[in-house]
This record gives structure tokens, C-alpha cells and sequence, in this order.
């Protein structure tokens, strides 16, 4: 069956019809004109909460255009839908499932009940479960097979298992246990299990086998292979798999078979969709990094936005305003990317684990109702930290034909306070918005005494949107707050888009294709199944692979 009635309500809503005509009104206003008209527009148009502070001055829109947007956010019921998500309700209607992520980090005596039973005590089991594992490995107390330390942990995983986990490791490294190894395995190409094993002793490296479903491809062709990595360096006794392998998974069954004592086995829930995982037990490689009470720090921080989400007007609402000042961007302007720009390096994974919570999440075309949507929903999303980007792809945001809107995310304080580097990178993060918006004419560059042939190599058009989040130090509540932020940011868009924002089933079609490939790869005859470019393409692959 294919979708074949387009949906146009959101569109024809009387709110969206009003920011149309808003935006015809505005269209040839820029940020120099806004900027001069409103000399205050800078505080006016900028939001504390939950410690951070939101700067969205610099985007193309006037409070009036806000509390139009806010009116939409309205009318589409984001109030009363964060309601339903926060207390449980089914909102992710494909999978007939609750979504409550904001459970894993609500403190111990909430009650959030899902199909009459209070989650909250379950939630907690599992941290202390958690908490007690972490505090053994992390002193010593655990051993492997041979009576060594655990000095190295692998986590394996992929997608969600493994996103977040990678992020939040980079991002608290200075929070880290530093006499032990952390390595992430998610590719099934096989140079990801060599690269990040090479070095390590088997007799002193534990595995955590995370997988919600515990059937993923990968990380099962990756378990199996650790097996078999850690079983032939530790002399073949399948005993020490006990020592050397946990499990985080909501699969008791699988982890059993797979051989892993599910009293090593730390589980989750069905309404904990994989890429809103990270506080889960899927954190666990997180909490034997950082440690049980900067764990419980994180969850603290997600749990202060969670509530800043909940109870806050919109007008300072800060994931309400970066969600709806992203949807001002893409459908009305109609910008078809955003730039993800942290200015501290342990951020590095920061962009790709966004990647996932928004595209995975509102990179969808059907309806909550079933309908071909007849608007843009997520743009793409990509980005690297600053300064570096600066030094490659900043030339397109800066004088490419589309205007790409910037996320800028920078810290008063430096993990490592070394000289000046913090001034320097920070002064950037300014610098650059400031030049976004404003740019440079032609005759400002040619009071400079620039050559008139090279005036339009040299001018900025400027008007460029960006965002500025700011806040004290990159630490672990923080780290919990700005992931909390985008989440609800994903959740305030894809609301109002009317999509589930909760299922992935566009990565199912792919997944099944190369399940029927693999065996056709070391099959005998010749493949004629396929269309002529896949089956040349099986086929010369077969004549050319290691057999
Ligand atoms: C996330 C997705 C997806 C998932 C991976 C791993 O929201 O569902 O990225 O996390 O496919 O799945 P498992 O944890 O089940 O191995």
C-alpha cells in the first residue's frame, strides 16, 4: 500500500497561514535592519533555563514572529502531547508503545505509571545494579578469568547502543578514570573489532554487549567475534565469559543463549526508544568511565531540563524556542540543512549522536494519521567542533548560495585551562555569528582599497541565521541538560509536523535486502535475482573476494 492522500492541515491551519504572511511582511527585512531598528533586541530575543543560555537574536524573526510561532506550537497541542509523553500515554502509536526517556532520569519517589505500574522503582534497581557493578570493576573488586584487573572496557554496540554512549565518553573524558581503556566497537566491518582490540589483553578487558534487541547484525557478528577474541586469549574455558561479558539489554532470552549470566544482564524498557537511550543502562560504559555519582549527575541535568521543558512558557522555554526557531528556518525559510558547531573539542561526537535524535527521529513523510505530510520535516543535520570547521567548511556557510543555520554551543570555562586557548576559541564562536549576520558590502570591502574585480569574491552577504548556547563549563549535569535540550527541541518539531518522532521503520528496508544478500555472496552460480546494476555489482564482487 503506498500513501496517497496528502495531508495538508498544517498548512491550512489559520496559525501557519498567518506566519506565511508574516514572512511575505519580512521577507526583505535583514538582520542588519532588525538589529538597527531594536538596539535591545539582543536581550529581548535570548533565554536562560536550566543554566544555559539560548541567544537567538541573530536569526531572521521579531518577537512577534515567536509568539506567532508559539501559537501554532498551540494550536498543534504540544502542551497537552508533552503531557501525554511525560505521564506515559502511547504516543508512539506505530509501535503501540509510551515513550519515557524523561523516566530514566525522574528522581525516586516519582510515580510514572505504563499499563498500571509505577516505572520509577525499576528505574532505580537497574542504576543501583548499575552503581554496584560500576563501583566493582572500578576498584578492583572484580576481577577477569586469571585474577587480573579490568584495566579495558568494550562496549559493542551500534546505532543507539552505541551513539551516545561514544558521545557522552568523549564529551566527560576529564571526568574519566584515566588508568582505564574505553573502546567502542559498532562497525561489522571487520577492521573496527581489529583496530580497537589490537592492543588490549584479554585477560584484563570486559565487554558490554549492549543491544536493546540483542538480534542487531552487527553487534551480534561483533559479540560473537569478542567470544572468540577473549576465549583464545584466556585458554579456551567458556567460564570466563562470566568475568568478561555483561549484557545491557531488554532481551533476557537472547542474552542468556548468547551465554551471558543474565545476572550480568542490566535491562531497559520498550519505551525507551534506542537513540533515547543514554541515560539507560546503555550509559553503563559511561558510568564505569565517570563513575556512579557523576552518572547520577548527568541524569540530574537531563532531569532539570526535562522539568524546564515541562513547566516553562514558551516565550523562555528553551528547547520550545530552538524547536520552533529551527521550523521558522525550514519551512518558511526553507533551509534544507543546520551546522551543529561546538566549540570544545570533547564535543567531537556531539554532531553524529544529533544526527540520529533528530534525522532517525523526524526524517519522516507519513502522518501520524497515515498521510503523505505536505510540508518539509528534518533537515539534514551535520556539523564538527570549532575551530576546525572554520578551516574547511565554513567557506560555504559564509558565501555558499543557501544560507545554512548554525547551532553554536561554547563554554565559559575550559576543561583544561591552558593560557589563552579559551579567549582564542570562544572569540570565534562571536566572530563567526557576528559575521553570519552582518557580513560585509561591497562598499565596505572597497573602502578597504580592495580591487574592484575582486569585490564580489570579498563581500559577505550576511543575514545568515545562528544560535548561541552558552553555558558555565562542559560537565556532566551540563552534558545532561544541552542532550535533554535537543531532544525536546525533536520533540516540539515533530509535534507539530504530526509524525511519530519515536519509530525508525525506514531503516528496515535495507537491513532485510542484505540479509537475503549475504548468502548470494558465496553462492556458486552466477546471481540473476536482482535488477542489472545489483546483480553486476554481487557478482563482480564475488569474482574479486578473499574465499
Ligand atoms: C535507535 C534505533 C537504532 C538502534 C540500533 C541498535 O533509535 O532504533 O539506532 O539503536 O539499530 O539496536 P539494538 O540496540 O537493538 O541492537
Amino acid at each position: 500500500m503506498t500513501i496517497e492522500t496528502t495531508d495538508h492541515s498544517l498548512t491550512q491551519r489559520a496559525e501557519w497561514k498567518a506566519l506565511e504572511a508574516h514572512f511575505e511582511s519580512m521577507s526583505e527585512t535583514t538582520l542588519r535592519d532588525l538589529f538597527a531598528a531594536d538596539s535591545s533586541r539582543g536581550e529581548t530575543l535570548s533565554a536562560d533555563g536550566a543554566e544555559l543560555f539560548f541567544d537567538y537574536s541573530k536569526n531572521r524573526l521579531t518577537s512577534e514572529t515567536i509568539g506567532m510561532l508559539i501559537d501554532l506550537a498551540e494550536a498543534c497541542g504540544l502542551r497537552e502531547r508533552t503531557e501525554r509523553m511525560f505521564t506515559g500515554d502511547k504516543i508512539n502509536t506505530t509501535e503501540n508503545r509510551a515513550v519515557l526517556h524523561t523516566a530514566l532520569r525522574s528522581p525516586k519517589g516519582a510515580v510514572i505509571e505504563v499499563d498500571g505500574v509505577n516505572v520509577v522503582p525499576h528505574v532505580h534497581e537497574v542504576l543501583d545494579r548499575m552503581s554496584a557493578f560500576s563501583d566493582r570493576i572500578r576498584s578492583g573488586d572484580w576481577t577477569g578469568h586469571t585474577g587480573k584487573r579490568i584495566k579495558n572496557v568494550v562496549n559493542i554496540g551500534i546505532g543507539g547502543s552505541d551513539l551516545g554512549p561514544v558521545m557522552a565518553y568523549e564529551a566527560l573524558k576529564p571526568f574519566s578514570d584515566r588508568s582505564m581503556t574505553f573502546r567502542f566497537v559498532s562497525n561489522v566491518d571487520g577492521n573496527d573489532f581489529a583496530e580497537k582490540t589490537r592492543d588490549l589483553c584479554p585477560e584484563e578487558t570486559l565487554f558490554i554487549i549492549s543491544s536493546k534487541t540483542f538480534t542487531t547484525l552487527e553487534t551480534m557478528t561483533n559479540a560473537r567475534t569478542a567470544r572468540d577474541w577473549s576465549l583464545a586469549g584466556l585458554g579456551g574455558d567458556d567460564a570466563a565469559v562470566a568475568k568478561h561479558f555483561v549484557a545491557v539489554s531488554t532481551n533476557a532470552k537472547g542474552v542468556g543463549a548468547f551465554g551471558i549470566d543474565t545476572a550480568n544482564m542490566f535491562g531497559f524498557w520498550d519505551w525507551v526508544g534506542g537513540r533515547y537511550s543514554m541515560d539507560s543502562a546503555i550509559g553503563l560504559s559511561t558510568m564505569l568511565a565517570i563513575g556512579p555519582d557523576h552518572f547520577r549527575e548527568m541524569l540530574a541535568g537531563f532531569h532539570e531540563m526535562d522539568e524546564h521543558f515541562r513547566t516553562t512558557p514558551y516565550e523562555r522555554n528553551l528547547p520550545a524556542l530552538l524547536g520552533l526557531v529551527g521550523l521558522w528556518n525550514r519551512n518558511f525559510l526553507g533551509c534544507d540543512t543546520v551546522a551543529v558547531l561546538p566549540y570544545d573539542n570533547e564535543l567531537c561526537r556531539f554532531s553524529a549522536y544529533l544526527q540520529q535524535l533528530e534525522m532517525e527521529s523526524n526524517g519522516k513523510h507519513a502522518t501520524l494519521g497515515g498521510d503523505r505530510v505536505g510540508w518539509d520535516t528534518c533537515p539534514v543535520i551535520w556539523g564538527e567542533p570549532g575551530t576546525n570547521g572554520q578551516h574547511a567548511f565554513y567557506q560555504m556557510i559564509h558565501q555558499g548560495t543557501k544560507p545554512v543555520p548554525c547551532d553554536f554551543i561554547c563554554f565559559c570555562q575550559p576543561a583544561n585551562p591552558i593560557g589563552d586557548h579559551q579567549d582564542k576559541l570562544v572569540s570565534n564562536v562571536f566572530a563567526q555569528a557576528e559575521a553570519l549576520a552582518f557580513g560585509k558590502t561591497e562598499a565596505e570591502v572597497s573602502s578597504e582599497g580592495v580591487a574592484e574585480d575582486l569585490l564580489p569574491h570579498k563581500e559577505f552577504d550576511g543575514n545568515r541565521p545562528t544560535n548561541v548556547v552558552m553555558t558555565q563549563r562542559l560537565d556532566p549535569m551540563t552534558l545532561g541538560r544541552l542532550v535533554a535540550l535537543y531532544e525536546h527541541k525533536v520533540f516540539t518539531q515533530g509535534t507539530i509536523w504530526g509524525i511519530n518522532s519515536f519509530d525508525q521503520w525506514g531503516v528496515e528496508l535495507g537491513k532485510v535486502l542484505a540479509k537475503k544478500i549475504i548468502p548470494e555472496l558465496t553462492q556458486d552460480e552466477t546471481v540473476t535475482t536482482h535488477d542489472s546494476s545489483t546483480n553486476q555489482l554481487i557478482n563482480r564482487y564475488r569474482a574479486h573476494r578473499l574465499s
